[in-house]
């Protein structure tokens, strides 16, 4: 018997003949390994661009299952109904979904997406036996952590308690993947995404972990992270499969979550590993010690979620309760220590006014980050901040089947286009926006008659034009792509001299 695995990472734009190995995903390349060790087939489609009936077709002939296991994510709901209908159409398989946009939304997908079954929360045990009862020839509907269709009802198992000790899990199955040719393997600086630990102890009102929090109430710890010793073999491992040197970047929510940790973590990770990394984390947790450690074992960027400039926002809407001198210490505690700071922010928020996105700008403008991005804020179903916006009528009747290459393309609610046209203005220029911003705060010179108050005006109105010119005359309409440069050049001479290996 042999599972195949379907993971959704679609992109826009003319990309048919190029290679394109997708997106790695640890859910998927975890599943695999535990099927795997249980002696059970595995294989992987990449759903990397829209594809027709027809083509599905054949590629579900080139990879017979008869259990197809689906990665959800709300992006892409419209395509992964495509998959699914295609599938029930023309064979007999049986369709089990899980990841995270089902664990908090578990009767919505099951609903819409009409599959067989799906899996709330962590599938690791679920998966492994459920394609054991089809190897015994009869579905157990009675795996905890699945709920099953059975005509017209739906049976809802219990979920079972949390894999308790990171450690004892198999390695990533790596095998699955294309791995040179993932999309983060092709960029500029190169890297491959690496993950040790699961869970996160915060619960910002946006994020699903908010939501898991509840779900997994009682059945044990929710933040878990492997040893340090594990968590360097996990690497080690997933480097050797790679065979190729290059940066790594830790996908973990929280990297800065213990302190203790990162000390011990990062002294192993410099003698054993030593490549340039990039991780991401809490602002409010990073000081002069946690960041010269970091520096030390090879941390070159470190990314902190900002979201908003506006401490009503955060503290209100989001549940974050950061102050803005501690987001700004903890980026210059980065910034001293030699690391590259990147930040998220967000925009489109319910309640969020011009103002407020202003301010955002502002903080990030302060903070002196090297590097900021600025989605648009979407609302995934089951978080406190959905509900938030459902009360407040800004979600539409569609708005899950909105299919979006990414969270930097539109504003999904319900509100006037000229505040989503100043939304899209604000992500897609963002970037730019704060280095303007910094320029006027470093006493740059921009134009004769372009002082702060100028900037807050043309930024508040709704005739975007002169930024468009003020971006041209500056040059800053290539700002990201010289900074990468600048910045990433002298990293990936780090990683041929670490190695001995050109790149
Ligand atoms: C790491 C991460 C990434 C990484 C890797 C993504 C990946 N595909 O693995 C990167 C940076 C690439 C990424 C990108 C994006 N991400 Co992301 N990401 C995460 C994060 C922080 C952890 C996911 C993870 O790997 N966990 C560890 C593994 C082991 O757990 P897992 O994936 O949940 O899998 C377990 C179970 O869910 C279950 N399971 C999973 N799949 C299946 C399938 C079956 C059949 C079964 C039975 C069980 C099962 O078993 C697994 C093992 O226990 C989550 C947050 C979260 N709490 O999950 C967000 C999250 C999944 N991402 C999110 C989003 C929105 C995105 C982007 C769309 C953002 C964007 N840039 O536009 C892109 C999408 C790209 C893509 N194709 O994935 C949202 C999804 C929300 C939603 N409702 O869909 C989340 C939930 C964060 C949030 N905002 O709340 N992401
Ligand atoms: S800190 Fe990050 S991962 Fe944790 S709840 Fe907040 S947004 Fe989600």
């Amino acid at each position: 018997m042999k599972v195949t695995f379907i993971n959704p990472c679609l992109k826009k734009g003319p990309q048919k003949n190029q290679i394109d190995g997708g997106d790695f995903s640890f859910g998927i390349a975890i599943l695999s390994a535990h099927l795997r060790q249980s002696g059970i087939a595995t294989s992987l489609i990449q759903i990397t661009r829209d594809f027709t009936d027809n083509e599905i077709q054949s590629i579900i002939t080139a990879h017979p299952s008869p259990l197809y296991c689906f990665y959800i994510l709300t992006h892409f709901l419209a395509p992964l109904k495509q998959w699914i209908r295609v599938i029930k159409e023309t064979t007999s398989s049986f369709v089990v979904c899980g990841g995270t946009a089902v664990s908090v939304n578990p009767d919505e997908i099951m609903e819409d997406l009409g599959v067989d079954a799906v899996c709330i929360g962590e599938g690791d045990e679920a998966l492994i036996e459920l394609a054991r009862s089809f190897d015994s020839g009869k579905i157990d509907h009675t795996i905890r952590n699945l709920w099953f269709r059975n005509k017209d009802t739906i049976i809802k198992n219990p979920l079972r308690p949390l894999w308790r000790n990171l450690d004892t899990l198999p390695h990533y199955d790596m095998t699955l993947f294309d791995l040179h040719n993932l999309r983060t393997m092709r960029y500029r600086l190169p890297y491959l995404p690496v993950m040790v630990s699961r869970g996160c102890a915060f619960a910002c009102s946006y994020c699903s972990n908010n939501r898991l929090h509840g779900i997994y109430k009682g059945l044990g710890r929710f933040v878990r992270f492997m040893s340090p010793k594990r968590a360097v073999d996990e690497i080690q491992h997933m480097l050797q499969s790679l065979n190729k040197p290059t940066t790594l970047n830790f996908s973990d929510n929280t990297f800065d979550t213990s302190r203790k940790w990162i000390f011990d973590f990062c002294r192993l990770y410099q003698k054993q590993i030593g490549l340039p990394f990039r991780a991401m984390g809490r602002v409010e947790r990073l000081d002069d010690e946690i960041c010269r450690i970091l520096k030390d074992a090879g941390c070159f960027r470190f990314t902190v979620g900002i979201e908003s400039g506006s401490e009503n926002i955060r503290y209100n809407y989001l549940n974050r309760r950061i102050p803005d001198h501690k987001i700004l210490k903890g980026i210059l505690a980065l910034r001293t220590n030699g690391i590259q700071t990147a930040t998220y922010n967000m925009c489109g928020l319910p309640s969020e006014t011009r103002e407020d996105m202003l301010k955002t700008i502002k903080l990030n403008a302060a903070a002196k980050v090297d590097f900021a991005s600025c989605s648009i804020f979407w609302p995934y179903r089951g978080t406190a901040l959905y509900d938030k916006a459902d009360e407040q009528n800004l979600i539409c009747a569609n708005s899950n089947h909105r299919q979006l290459s990414s969270v930097y393309e539109d504003s999904i609610l319900n509100i006037d286009d000229k505040l989503k046209a100043h939304i899209r203005f604000t992500s897609q220029c963002f970037f730019k926006l704060v280095y303007l911003y910094r320029m006027c705060h470093e006493g740059v010179c921009l134009a004769s008659d372009t002082t702060e108050a100028t900037l807050d005006n043309l930024y508040l109105g709704d005739d975007k034009g002169e930024f468009i010119k003020l971006f041209s005359v500056l040059g800053l309409n290539d700002l990201e792509n010289n900074l990468y440069e600048k910045f990433e050049t002298p990293i990936l001479h780090d990683v041929s001299r670490i190695t001995g290996h050109p790149q």
